[in-house]
């Protein structure tokens, strides 16, 4: 028997009162900025997958390659009958986790978790077809203010986040996801964590200002978001893509750069924002990890590192971490 469902977990006013409250408080800070959440609507997903066709963009197919090899482990490790994804966008990838473990045949449900309800329903509909006996259960949720695991679900429970989303988290939300999620899970359950490392800046930039453009359009794409949702005013072409790598604190930030100086309406916050020609504003970090790094913040929140796994070149992390 084939099954999809969606629920939404949060409040019906949410994502609305969310967005809101972010533009208030990133527009009118000296240094502004955005959360990447606000990226993912229909196109941004899209937009998403393109990025990861790209020569530059290498961390899918980094990460694609760790899966092919390790996914076995990964079963055999876990033996999870319920599969939980935060952020799983496509569930492109995942498929070597569900091949795996239907082969072991462990595996009763699988729960994606997304804010882009389009991505959810376009993987989920396709993945219930695919996986006959598998009941697939997407939840419309934002992970950093409630994760979505349905408590009800039989253990064990495998959570996978993968592409190197956690890196669009501050340190600080970082460190309050994790915790919060370690809180959820019982012993016998497991989190399989995909991270970006440190690598050569200008490997690290090409991937974030590709040459074809599709990231500064993906990046641009949350101006439309707020012309849309906001009823806005924000000219895109008016603004340029801006990928930098910060040494120190080892992350990309991700900014649109105004050309002009010019003055934005935003009707549904009533603000109007002023913009100098030449001013950014911050739009995502994407931060890149050190082995070390990973296994630090893991057991700040109650995890114990199991396996770490990179990809041949040594470009991407993978870690299997339960409960301490
Ligand atoms: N896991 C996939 C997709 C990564 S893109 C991969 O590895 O290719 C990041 C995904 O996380 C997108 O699908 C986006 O919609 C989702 N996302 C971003 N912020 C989120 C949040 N706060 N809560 C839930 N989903 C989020
Ligand atoms: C989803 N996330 C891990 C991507 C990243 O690489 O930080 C989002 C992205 N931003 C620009 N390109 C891709």
């Amino acid at each position: 028997m084939t099954t999809f469902e969606l629920t939404r977990l949060l409040p019906a006013d949410h994502f609305a009162r969310a967005l809101r409250e972010d533009v208030r408080l990133g527009l009118t800070a000296d240094a502004k900025w955005l959360p990447p959440k606000w990226f993912y609507d229909k196109r941004g997903s899209e937009l998403f997958e393109d990025i990861t066709r790209l020569p530059e963009y290498y961390p899918t197919r980094a990460e694609r390659a760790i899966l092919t090899e390790r996914a076995g482990a990964v079963a055999a490790a876990t033996r999870a009958r319920t599969l939980v994804e935060l952020g799983s966008g496509s569930s492109e990838k995942t498929r070597l986790l569900l091949d795996a473990l239907s082969e072991l045949g462990t595996l009763e449900s699988y729960v994606p978790v997304d804010v882009s309800e389009s991505a959810l329903r376009e993987a989920g509909e396709q993945l219930a077809l695919d996986y006959p006996g598998l009941s697939v259960h997407g939840v419309v949720s934002d992970f950093t203010a409630e994760l979505g695991l349905p408590r009800s679900a039989p253990g064990p429970r495998l959570v996978i986040f993968l592409g190197g989303t956690l890196g669009n988290l501050t340190p600080a939300e970082r460190a309050r996801f994790l915790a919060s999620l370690r809180a959820e899970l019982a012993p016998g359950d497991a989190l399989l964590l995909g991270t970006d490392l440190v690598k050569d800046p200008a490997v690290l930039v090409a991937a974030y200002d590709d040459s074809a453009g599709v990231t500064a359009e993906f990046n641009k794409n949350v101006l439309n978001v707020l012309d849309r949702e906001l009823e806005a005013t924000f000219d895109p072409e008016a603004f340029e893509h801006v990928a930098l790598w910060d040494a120190e604190r080892e992350w990309i930030e991700m900014r649109l750069r105004s050309t002009r100086d010019q003055q934005v309406a935003i009707p549904g916050v009533e603000l109007t924002v002023d913009f100098a020609a030449g001013e950014e504003l911050r739009t995502e970090i994407s931060a890149k990890f050190r082995r070390e790094r990973v296994s630090e913040e893991l057991a700040a929140a109650g995890f114990a590192l199991r396996e770490w796994w990179t990809d041949r070149e040594g470009r991407f992390g993978l870690s299997l971490a339960q409960p301490a």
